[in-house]
C-alpha cells in the first residue's frame, strides 16, 4: 500500500452521503411593494397566497425570511431568478442562500 512493506485496506461504503442543504431567504427593505414579494413567492417558491403573505409579513416584521432549503444548484437559480426579477421590476429586493 504504502510501499514499505504495509497494505492499507478500505472498506467499501455504500452510497449514504446526503447533499448540503442550503436555506433560501428574502430580506426586508423600505420599497419593495408587499404585492410584489407575495407574487415572487408564488412563482419561484410555488407558495399558495396564504403561505406567501406570511412569509412576506415575516420578513416585514422580523428583517429576514426563509423561502425554501434546497441543494446547492436549485437554490443557487432560486437566487439568480429572483434577483433578476427584482432589478427587471427596479426593485431593491435581496435574495441570499446560506448554507444550513
Ligand atoms: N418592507 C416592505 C414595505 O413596507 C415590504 C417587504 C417585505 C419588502 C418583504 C421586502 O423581503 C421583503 N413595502
Amino acid at each position: 500500500g504504502d510501499g514499505a512493506g504495509t497494505a492499507v485496506i478500505t472498506r467499501p461504503k455504500t452510497q449514504t452521503k446526503k447533499p448540503s442543504m442550503y436555506r433560501v431567504l428574502l430580506l426586508n427593505d423600505d420599497y419593495t411593494p408587499m404585492e410584489f414579494v407575495v407574487a415572487v413567492l408564488r412563482k419561484y417558491f410555488n407558495k399558495t397566497a396564504d403561505e406567501a403573505t406570511h412569509i412576506m409579513l415575516h420578513v416585514h416584521h422580523h428583517g429576514v425570511g426563509e423561502c425554501g432549503v434546497f441543494t446547492y444548484e436549485v437554490a443557487e437559480t432560486k437566487v439568480t431568478q429572483v434577483m433578476d426579477f427584482a432589478r427587471k421590476n427596479q426593485h431593491p429586493l435581496q435574495c441570499i442562500m446560506e448554507k444550513k
